[in-house]
């Protein structure tokens, strides 16, 4: 068996694993990028980056997301030759470290290198409409796809965040998605749903997407929910002077909105601190709560 194809069969089963457990999946963010919101610029050396993952599957990711490009809202697009310069050596060095892979893209060329190189997983954030390659790459892969909630690139998404109905508007785009993909050729069962918090979103619909989590899981796919340290939390801890409360005072609301959630039935969390999450859910184990959430 050839290196590539080695990669590729182990990375299957992982992925096969991640689909078919019965408690929540916890994904662990590894961003490699110098200008990332909450963890940019600290993981962009290959050995910082490895160590990290290293530690966050140790903590208990079942998965981690490697992203070589920040979707912060405003951030800058960088080339495609980059995100892959950036992400490729830390999924080799994570895959031979026996630790699964996702990859943070929305584009397929990085999604097809980053496949090639071990990652089990692809988590696009754009649901495949920032490249109409993407699912031939996915469908070809036949490995499972992030279908993030999307209405446009960091740099203007914010200007789309306009809704009547934000649940009803976000269950019936993500539908859409998942039709699209589908129509491409990639396995239904293959695909997990993100409501993609923050993404052309503000604070209220953020939390009007939470309290209705069971409207997206009803449409019968695993959910991602990933309001990891993200704006809206530090807003609501806003300090007296009214600015959002930093980044780093931001885990405790994140444990909190994630494992009701989980409580919910959403199939898994993206995380930056594994740690203070695994140890909530150990928690939420114990007292004998059954993740509910299965495929129909
Ligand atoms: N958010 C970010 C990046 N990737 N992927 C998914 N599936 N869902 C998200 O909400 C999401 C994501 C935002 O940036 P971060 O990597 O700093 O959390």
């Amino acid at each position: 068996m050839t290196e590539p194809t080695r990669r590729a069969a182990t990375a299957q089963v992982g992925a096969d694993l991640l689909l078919q457990q019965d408690h929540p999946v916890v994904m662990g963010v590894l961003n490699v990028t110098p200008d990332s919101f909450s963890d940019g610029g600290r993981y962009s050396g290959l050995a910082a980056a490895v160590h990290h993952g290293v530690a966050l599957s140790r903590e208990g990711a079942n998965l981690v997301d490697v992203g070589g490009e920040s979707t912060r809202p405003g951030a800058g697009r960088v080339d495609a030759a980059t995100e892959i310069d950036r992400v490729l050596p830390v999924i080799k060095e994570l895959t031979r470290a026996g630790v699964l892979t996702s990859i943070d893209t929305t584009r397929a060329a990085v999604a097809a290198a980053a496949l090639q190189a071990g990652a089990a997983v692809v988590n696009d954030v754009s649901g495949g409409l920032a490249d109409p390659e993407m699912a031939a790459v996915v469908a070809d892969a036949g490995c499972p796809w992030v279908l993030m909630h999307w209405r446009g690139h960091s740099q203007r998404m914010q200007d789309f965040a306009v809704y009547d109905d934000v649940v009803a508007e976000v269950r019936a785009e993500l539908a859409q998605r998942v039709d699209d993909a589908v129509a491409a050729g990639v396995d239904p069962s293959q695909l997990i749903l993100d409501p993609g918090l923050g993404f052309a979103k503000r604070a209220e619909h953020n939390w009007e997407l939470s309290k209705n989590l069971g409207r997206l899981i009803e449409l019968g796919f695993p959910v991602l929910f990933a309001a990891s340290r993200k704006t809206y939390l530090g807003r609501l801890l806003a300090g007296a002077d009214g600015e959002p409360r930093p980044v780093e005072g931001r885990e405790v609301a994140t444990v909190a909105t994630s494992l009701l959630a989980v409580a919910a039935g959403a199939w898994g969390v993206r995380v930056h601190d594994v740690r203070s999450t695994t140890d909530a859910l150990a928690v939420w184990r114990a007292t004998g709560s059954p993740h509910l959430q299965r495929k129909p």
